[in-house]
């Protein structure tokens, strides 16, 4: 066993940080610790793009995706499109808890939920109804405009030495068609934990981190013997290799976070503007990045220029 050490994402990752170290120094499990971060997040009404006060999809609609994974036994547990819970990451959790199934979808995902206990109640607050009355007001044509604020996931991951966890919540891309499932709650793509090894998750354009089977990419190049900062290079380079093209013109983010068993942490991203927030030792700060891969062409910007 070693110290815990949690990775998050974006800046909100620190509040996911603060509070898993918490649970963690009130002596709750890392799964429990992960999960109470990650919750943190989804409740926060400023958290645009996660749980309650997720950005909603096309028809108005939050639907929401998540993954919880324990990397000691390879046990996973998933919702897609889930509609009505507030902390999509507690009922990813129940699945592999309560059923034999790794991922549940749409409306079955929101009975499983309902058999539960989980209450149908309102994802939306004033500012989440308010941006999608602008997108519908502002001519809906292009159906996935990718503002940078419109897409954003918490990953939470972590390490004992022992046990490794990977926890990945999002409301998804903002305005995205009904029905749509990002990398977030696919295993291997915006999440992967095996204990032999490490963990890592994703965030950014699902699209690109589904067709690149990020995570489970990174965790492989790390059991190959790479520093989790080489693996995830290594994943991202490969990316731009080849989707570069796509990437640069629609200014397409990916980053994605690790953690060795040992506690050794890894990020990256292919434009500016990430953060990894850590936890250790009761420490807080963000991990060191590398250059981005991509330079940011301001022109994504103008929404008319785009698409
Ligand atoms: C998705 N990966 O649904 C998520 C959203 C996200 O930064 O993380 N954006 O595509």
């Amino acid at each position: 066993m070693i110290e815990p050490v949690i990775v998050s994402t974006w800046a909100w990752g620190h509040t996911a940080c603060r509070r898993a170290g918490e649970a963690l120094r009130g002596g709750r499990s890392l799964a429990d610790a992960i999960e109470a971060g990650t919750v943190a997040v989804e409740l926060d009404p400023t958290a645009t793009t996660v749980g309650y006060g997720g950005l909603p999809n096309a028809e108005g609609v939050v639907e929401t995706d998540a993954m919880f994974m324990w990397g000691s036994t390879l046990e996973v547990g998933a919702v897609a499109a889930l509609r009505g819970v507030r902390t999509p990451i507690r009922v990813a959790r129940r699945v592999a808890e309560r059923t034999h199934h790794v991922l549940l979808a749409g409306e079955g995902a929101r009975r499983f939920a309902d058999a539960e206990g989980f209450p149908d109640e309102g994802m939306h607050t004033a500012n989440s109804r308010a941006r999608h009355a602008r997108w519908v007001a502002e001519g809906r044509s292009r159906f996935v405009r990718r503002d940078h604020e419109d897409h954003d996931t918490v990953c939470v991951i972590g390490t004992d030495g022992a046990e490794c966890i990977a926890a990945v919540s999002t409301s998804g891309l903002g305005f995205k068609l009904p029905g749509r499932v990002g990398d977030s709650p696919l295993i291997g793509a915006g999440g992967y934990a095996d204990a032999e090894v490490g963990a890592a998750a994703a965030t950014g354009v699902g699209e690109e981190v589904i067709r690149a089977v990020a995570s489970f990419a990174v965790v492989e190049r790390m059991r190959a013997g790479m520093h989790p900062d080489a693996a995830i290079g290594s994943v991202l380079g490969e990316m731009v290799r080849r989707r570069g093209h796509v990437l640069r013109a629609r200014h397409d983010q990916v980053a994605l976070i690790a953690v060795r068993r040992d506690g050794v942490v890894g990020a990256g991203a292919l434009f500016e503007g990430f953060v990894a927030p850590v936890y250790r030792a009761g420490e807080q700060f963000e991990h060191a990045l590398p250059p981005p891969l991509l330079e940011s062409d301001r022109a994504w910007m103008d929404p008319a220029g785009r698409d």
